[in-house]
């Protein structure tokens, strides 16, 4: 009796009427990216955003496909409640890949290789940054708004991180990262 009221409901013949016209998918062309990073061990990566005539928008990132690698970690930053002052990372990682989203709101990340210095704004919940080992970064400027989304190839083990500035700097000249 129940699932007939639900089967011929106005609300149940919507809900199916646009998957029998089949799905309307539209990818906006890509936008250029800027600003050209001139770090190494970064690159901006761009997901697909997915209109389809509903209300909102679907983006999807998926590993060894868009992601650059297995993603065996996701985790996510928010609720900054002193968005002002707040800096987090201040570190690199010897050997995790991530890539950070900023899916609502926006951040600044201050990337470093051991030679060059960059600055970029995350803002948009499509476009993700690619940050690969030996990569010393900074993220800061966050709107209160702002839920940083990150894609990691790895669990969590402290021994993969540098946290001390001099240690990696001795880290990149070990590895012939940079000379001495
Ligand atoms: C990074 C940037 C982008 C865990 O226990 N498990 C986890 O998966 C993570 C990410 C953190 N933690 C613990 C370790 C610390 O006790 O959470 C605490 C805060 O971590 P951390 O100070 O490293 O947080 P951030 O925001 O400075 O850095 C984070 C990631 O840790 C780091 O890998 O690259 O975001």
């Amino acid at each position: 009796m129940v699932n007939n009221i639900v089967k011929n409901s106005p609300m149940r013949a919507s809900m199916f009427a646009d998957t029998l016209l089949g799905p309307k998918i539209t990818c906006p062309k890509p936008v250029k990216i800027h600003p050209e990073l001139r770090v190494c061990h970064a690159r901006w990566i761009e997901i697909p955003e997915i209109v389809d005539g509903k209300d909102g928008i679907l983006s999807v990132a998926e590993e060894r496909k868009n992601i650059p690698f297995n993603i065996k970690r996701v985790y996510y930053i928010y609720n900054l409640l002193n968005h002002h002052d707040v800096q987090r990372g201040k570190h690199a990682h010897k050997t995790l890949e991530q890539v950070l989203f900023c899916i609502n709101g926006s951040c600044r990340i201050t990337l470093h290789d051991g030679l060059e210095t960059q600055e970029v704004v995350l803002s948009r919940p499509n476009v993700g940054l690619y940050i690969g080992p030996s990569m010393w970064h900074v993220m800061h400027s966050f709107e209160n708004n702002c839920i940083l989304l990150v894609m990691a190839s790895d669990y969590f083990n402290e021994e993969d991180y540098i946290r001390n500035y001099d240690d990696y700097l001795e880290h990149l000249q070990r590895e012939s990262i940079i000379d001495e």
